[in-house]
């Protein structure tokens, strides 16, 4: 039989060690920033701080955030730790605007994020008879070459299939055999939705999991992805800034456990920047534990989540994070009430009629914020004529109303317009 966990010792391990393990790793991670990389060190000095002031786990609230424009300002090395000389990989964020984020590793960074992602596939049944389809992007993104890394470790059989040309992934599914699938939802649903097309029944294939992550997704959405294509749909969470992928992994169970060896997760209120009880909601801060290339000190992800420390069925003792709300970037406030695209996510799929596909028209009326929700029917509905689509557009605004408690109208549009993700969907339309 073959072990149940990756690395039994700090899976399994218990708060206190947990605890103490941290907190001589933070000693470290502190020190060894604030002595190699300026500007940690103003920073610290700015806020009146030293490595010697972390006496204990909570002593972390001391020291300042780290915000995604001091990567921007630092680009592309001003914030790495050792010289370039000790750097052996440097992956980059896909940033859409302006300049990338970079993510620089050591050796050893490279060898303990490869084993953050062989726990997570481990937890996920990849053993070494899988055959493991890559479908995330290759290349700068750590989604590729992340996931490659950890099936290499656990010495299954990588397909590196990339993200794209979708008949020819599923043509990889059914002759190789493939048994995990690992890319983003979206990209998972835009399979889906070619297979169907071109009648290849996913269920009959060899596939029995998914690895899917790197963009917010609904359990509704999960659900959907579970029902078409038989997969189980694990998921990893993870951020270019950190390590990529390897932060966070889904067991058995859909419980989201935190690396916390490797990173330490705080919650802190978005407005205030105070820290948060487990159990409530705000955005998700890290802070590296092991890295020595471009470690993070307090780094605000933008993510909006929940952190939990309750007992899993499946033995692990890392911490848990609910899934991620959204990303505050993403957050819209219309009428006065804060919307993420996953809460119109969900309600969206309430309706079996209504295709796992929508984006969201972001416009402003005078000085007011308005949205509208563009989706897709299945073929069946969108031939049942007009009137019934109509009556469905009103269907769904009601019940966001009802739920989200703002006023959204619905447009329906032709089949086949709303662009099919390949990586991350785009879900917000920015006219403002
Ligand atoms: O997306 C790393 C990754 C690759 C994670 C493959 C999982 C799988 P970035 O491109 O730097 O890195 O984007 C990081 O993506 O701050 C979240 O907003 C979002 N994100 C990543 N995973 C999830 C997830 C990779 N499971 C940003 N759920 C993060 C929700 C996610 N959002």
């Amino acid at each position: 039989m073959s072990k149940k966990f990756w690395d039994e010792k700090f899976e399994t391990m218990n708060e206190s060690g947990m605890k103490a393990f941290q907190l001589e790793k933070l000693k470290e991670t502190v020190a060894w920033v604030y002595d190699r990389v300026p500007f940690y060190k103003n920073a610290f000095d700015e806020r009146g701080v030293k490595p010697s002031d972390l006496q204990k786990l909570e002593d972390i609230a001391k020291f300042p955030f780290t915000v995604k424009t001091a990567l921007r300002d630092n680009y592309p090395f001003g914030l790495c730790a050792v010289p370039i000389s000790d750097v052996v990989r440097v992956h980059a964020s896909s940033g859409t605007t302006g300049k990338p984020i970079t993510g620089p590793y050591t050796a050893e960074d490279l060898d303990q994020w490869t084993d953050c992602m062989a726990r997570g596939l481990w937890a996920q049944e990849v053993r070494p008879d899988s055959i493991l389809q890559n479908a995330y992007g290759m290349g700068l993104f750590t989604g590729g070459l992340g996931f490659l890394q950890g099936a290499m470790r656990i010495q299954c059989a990588v397909v590196p299939s990339g993200a794209g040309m979708t008949e020819r992934q599923i043509m990889l599914i059914q002759d190789f055999g493939t048994t995990a699938l690992c890319c983003t939802p979206s990209y998972c649903l835009t399979i889906i939705e070619k297979a169907e097309k071109m009648g290849v029944d996913l269920k009959k294939t060899n596939l029995k999991t998914g690895h899917f992550g790197a963009e917010p997704w609904t359990v509704e959405m999960r659900s959907e992805i579970e029902a078409r294509s038989g997969i189980h749909a694990y998921e990893h969470y993870g951020l270019t800034e950190l390590m990529g992928p390897g932060v966070s992994f889904t067991c058995e169970h859909y419980k989201i456990h935190i690396n916390e060896d490797h990173v330490l997760p705080e919650i802190v209120d978005p407005g205030t920047l105070d820290p948060v009880e487990l159990g409530e909601e705000g955005e998700l801060v890290f802070t590296s534990l092991q890295r020595r290339a471009m470690p993070m000190i307090r780094y605000r992800t933008r993510d909006i989540c929940t952190l939990r420390r309750e007992k899993c069925e499946c033995g692990r003792t890392l911490v848990t994070m609910d899934k991620i709300l959204g990303r505050s970037d993403d957050m819209m406030i219309i009428s006065g009430v804060n919307v993420f695209p996953s809460q119109v996510e969900t309600c969206l799929m309430e309706f079996e009629q209504v295709e796992p596909l929508y984006q969201i028209r972001l416009g402003k009326k005078g000085y007011i914020d308005h949205i509208t929700v563009e989706i897709e029917v299945k073929s069946a509905m969108y031939q049942a004529g007009q009137g019934k689509l109509d009556e469905l557009a009103k269907s769904i605004s009601h019940r966001i109303q009802q739920v989200i408690g703002i006023n959204v109208p619905i447009v329906i549009l032709p089949q086949d317009t709303i662009e099919r993700s390949i990586g991350k969907a785009k879900r917000i339309i920015d006219e403002r």
